[in-house]
């Protein structure tokens, strides 16, 4: 497949400015007849020739301006015709089986209902058409179909018009904002809906839909709250408000990540619509709002205005998930949200950086941009533009952002369009910043402070490593938010910025007697890796005392890796490695102590680094090595604060039920402290666990103590599996749990634990939530997918080489797992490579996989 390249963006020669759609709708059949306006396009070069984009599709008839004609070509699966005036009419028809496509792109069946998926490249599976974002249209659709097979009939828009012929009904829907395809949305189905409406600033009255089947109803609640309370904080922290008369969402079980933005017809995963507290756990809900928010805020940041081309991706997506962060932030508790989506790029993007997928947030090339919603553009994304804020302060930033909405409006704009109009909005200088937009890789800082006289003298270095492509790079500016702390009061006097844009550079603080106690990248003000040379003890006061909580967070994760770092790399004699552990039950027992901390800060205080981001910080590393150590200091933590962990169980047990901090603190609390009993006193924690089963009354208790049960031995393992099946039976969603808990456990069977569920009745390949219950769950299992024995690559080779014809989007992200094996020893890096090559040398690959596979290991 070849490579496209950002550098080659043109133009298109032609625009669209109306598009009509009829839809003949069936389960195996849909007969789609397009119709097209097109008209030369003065802004870019002229071509006398028209390109439509098709995928797989054949046209039963094409037309121009009304007369039928078979003066097109096909080149590849596209469509190409030659016009001769400025403008034309084009009308094709095609006829597909929505039932086959298991690729869930374009028009498919779930569950007896239509629906569609069209971005990236999807709208290309269902007509003809210039399947690019910058070819803007105006749609207006009627679709017909059975009415007892799809009583409901949604697209985007406002249905303008409706009627029944015999046993077929039809709708007419007309969206009055040109958008572009991968916008295009359609559902037909048997939904009911739960109503309600929003009042806009301006006084528009919306009505609020979310579609679901039939006993789902009870379910969506939550669902509807959020949508409502990302509505009006789009209003008060970006000025933003809807313009339609109505918004639905309709959730589907099969779809390949998590929503849509489609104008006016949002389409959800189920896991990010239906929440109760009996089947869904706090961090279910926290998903369903942050997921709810991010594809409402597309309207603006995606919709309104969308991206030139799918290199600009992180346009839209970056300062979407930056704007659900904040949104969170805003709901629930600022800090804990930091530190959770901290989690999350240190897990995902820091991993793809360091390895051979790395790309910038705006890539340079794809062969399938399906590969491209990744970490970096989203996450790293929202990161860059959080340090353009931070730089600019709040205000200035808000001032930024009114100016991009204005100035862009309705057009498909890129990076450069964004950042600039923040400088010109926040009067900033982003000049060298822009780099963030074209490097890839995490910068690494290193910091050393050192005191003379009564001065304290920072020093700073950055290096930016090498990645595939990027051999040599320019320093960025990395702001760095820092507080020095004089150790006796415990106190600082006052947060500065220090913007690092040069490799290195030293900063002077005066008025120090002492030597204070450096806090830094304070709220995690850069995404980068920071190195500083800081004593155990200067880690523990900030652990104690730094009045930034992500810092304190920070502190307790620094002395934890330095300790497992030093334990792996064979640096600790018996003697020192208790030594550290019992420093580190100390802070944390200082921190199980404080009555200033709230529990779901505590909750985050208390949870050790994960097994990959220890790995991140070695240049080859044993998962075996890790995973013993981790467990060991785990068990150290749990035997020497015992007491203290079962005092605090006991207080987190007298919470009632409720959705409040307070309770959910409680909640996190509870499972965390049977995590370090399942370490340190396996039949106590058993036990203690089997009664949080059976006295749940919510799934967050319950998956919880059997988290920590699947992960033991006993026979309180069998009877609650079990249990947990029986009594959710039906419900995927819930089932999806089910099948993640035993991917995920620390049972020392785990690989024979997933060969089997993968032969249970309950499990397919065709649904992307199932497979990822089980194989990404399990993909991330260090336990199990870096079994020394290779079966665990083995196991996900096989599963890449299965899923690949089935559903090459799902199945091409399992490859980056195993595309990680240079970080890894010797040995088991060679299995890695081996299930890459096995792959890589399959008769048809898709081109997701074939991308991933290659790159992998080039
Ligand atoms: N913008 C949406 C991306 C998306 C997607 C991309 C490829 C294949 C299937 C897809 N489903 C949704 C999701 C979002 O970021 O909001
Ligand atoms: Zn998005």
């Amino acid at each position: 497949p070849p490579e496209i390249r950002r550098e080659d963006y043109r133009p298109f020669p032609w625009m669209v400015p109306e598009t009509r759609l009829e839809f003949d709708l069936g389960l195996e059949s849909t007969r789609v007849r397009s119709r097209l306006t097109v008209a030369r396009n003065a802004k870019a070069d002229a071509s006398p020739t028209i390109r439509l984009n098709g995928d797989g599709l054949v046209p039963t008839s094409v037309k121009v301006d009304g007369e039928p004609t078979r003066a097109y070509t096909m080149d590849g699966d596209d469509l190409v015709l030659t016009l001769p005036g400025e403008a034309h009419e084009i009308a094709i028809e095609t006829e597909i089986d929505p039932s086959s496509n298991t690729q869930l792109m374009g028009l498919y069946a779930s569950n007896g209902m239509l629906c569609t998926q069209c971005e990236s490249e999807g709208f290309r599976r269902i007509t003809f058409f210039p399947d690019r974002p910058d070819v803007l249209s105006t749609f207006t659709v009627r679709m017909s179909g059975a009415r007892d097979q799809f009583p409901i009939l949604l697209c985007n828009g406002n249905r303008t018009d409706e009627g029944e012929e015999g046993d077929t009904h039809w709708a007419e829907w007309h969206d009055p904002w040109p958008k572009p395809s991968y916008l295009f949305a359609l559902v037909a189905g048997d939904l009911v809906a739960r109503s309600d409406s929003f009042t806009t600033m301006n006084g528009r009255e919306v009505e609020l839909n979310v579609w679901v089947r039939d006993g789902d109803l009870p379910r969506t609640e939550h669902a509807m709250e959020s949508l409502k309370r990302s509505m009006k904080w789009d209003e008060e922290a970006f000025g933003r408000e809807y313009d339609l008369d109505l918004f639905n969402i309709v959730a589907v079980s099969d779809f390949n990540m998590g929503a849509m933005e489609n104008k006016g017809l949002n389409v959800f995963n189920t896991k990010y619509v239906l929440a109760d507290p009996e089947t869904a756990t706090d961090g279910d809900f926290d998903a369903v709002e942050g997921v709810i928010g991010h594809e409402y805020f597309h309207n603006w940041s995606g919709n309104r205005i969308t991206c030139r081309d799918w290199f600009q991706l992180s346009l839209k997506e970056g300062f979407t998930v930056l704007r659900d962060q904040l949104f969170s932030q805003d709901m629930g508790s600022e800090p804990v949200k930091r530190i959770e989506d901290v989690r999350i790029l240190r897990l995902a993007q820091f991993p793809e950086d360091s390895g051979p997928l790395a790309h910038p947030i705006r890539p340079d090339s794809y062969r399938e941009i399906s590969n491209f919603y990744t970490a970096t553009v989203y996450n790293k994304g929202a990161e860059v533009i959080r340090m353009m804020r931070t730089m600019a302060g709040e205000e200035a930033f808000r001032k930024g952002t009114d100016l991009y909405f204005d100035r862009h409006d309705g057009e498909a704009a890129t990076c450069e369009d964004f950042v600039r109009s923040i400088e010109d909005g926040a009067g900033l200088d982003l000049e060298q910043f822009r780099l963030w937009y074209s490097q890839a890789g995490t910068p690494k800082v290193s910091v050393e402070l050192t005191h003379e006289g009564n001065e304290a003298v920072l020093k700073l270095r950055q290096t930016v490593p090498p990645t595939p492509g990027q051999p040599d790079k320019k320093p960025m500016p990395i702001p760095l938010k820092l507080a020095l702390f004089d150790q006796q009061s415990a106190s600082h006097s006052g947060e500065q910025l220090v913007v690092l844009d040069t490799e290195s550079a030293e900063h002077r603080f005066d008025g120090f007697a002492n030597k204070p106690v450096l806090s830094i990248n304070r709220g995690f003000s850069a995404p980068v890796t920071i190195n500083r040379a800081i004593d155990r003890e200067d880690l523990v006061f900030l652990a104690a005392s730094d009045d930034d909580p992500f810092a304190r967070y920070e502190a307790m994760q620094d002395l934890m890796v330095r300790h497992l770092v030093a334990g792996v790399g064979g640096k600790l004699s018996e003697e020192e490695r208790s030594r550290g552990g019992q420093s580190i039950a100390q802070a944390m027992g200082a921190i199980l102590a404080d009555p200033d901390i709230d529990d779901l800060m505590r909750g985050e205080l208390m949870s050790m680094p994960s097994q990959t981001y220890i790995a991140e910080q070695m240049e080859l590393s044993d998962p075996g090595l890790i995973h013993a150590e981790r467990e060991r200091l785990k068990s150290l933590i749990g035997s020497q604060l015992s007491e203290q962990l079962h005092r605090l169980y006991e207080r987190a047990e007298q919470v009632p039920f409720s959705l409040d901090a307070e309770a959910k603190g409680a909640r996190k609390l509870k499972t965390m402290v049977l995590a370090y009993a399942a370490a340190s006193d396996p039949e106590k924690a058993a036990e203690l666990a089997a009664h949080q089963y059976d006295r749940a009354d919510n799934m967050t208790d319950r998956q919880g103590a059997l988290m920590v049960l699947t992960g033991l031995e006993g026979v309180e393992r069998t009877n609650k599996l079990l249990d947990f099946y029986n009594r959710y039976e039906g419900n995927a969603l819930v089932i999806d749990k089910w099948f993640a808990l035993q991917a995920s456990s620390l049972h020392p069977q785990v690989v024979e634990h997933v060969k089997a569920l993968a032969d249970h009745p309950d499990f397919t390949l065709r649904n992307p939530n199932r497979v990822r219950s089980l194989y990404m769950a399990f993909a991330g299992n260090p336990q199990g997918f870096h079994a020394a024995s290779g079966e665990g690559y083995k196991m996900i080779g096989d599963l890449i080489l299965e899923l690949d014809p089935i559903n090459a989007q799902t199945a091409a992200r399992f490859v980056p797992p195993l595309g990680r094996w240079r970080k890894v020893e010797p040995q088991r890096a060679a299995l890695m490579r081996e299930q890459l090559e096995r792959i890589a040398k399959a008769e048809k690959l898709s081109r997701d996989t074939y991308e991933q596979v290659s790159r992998s290991l080039a």
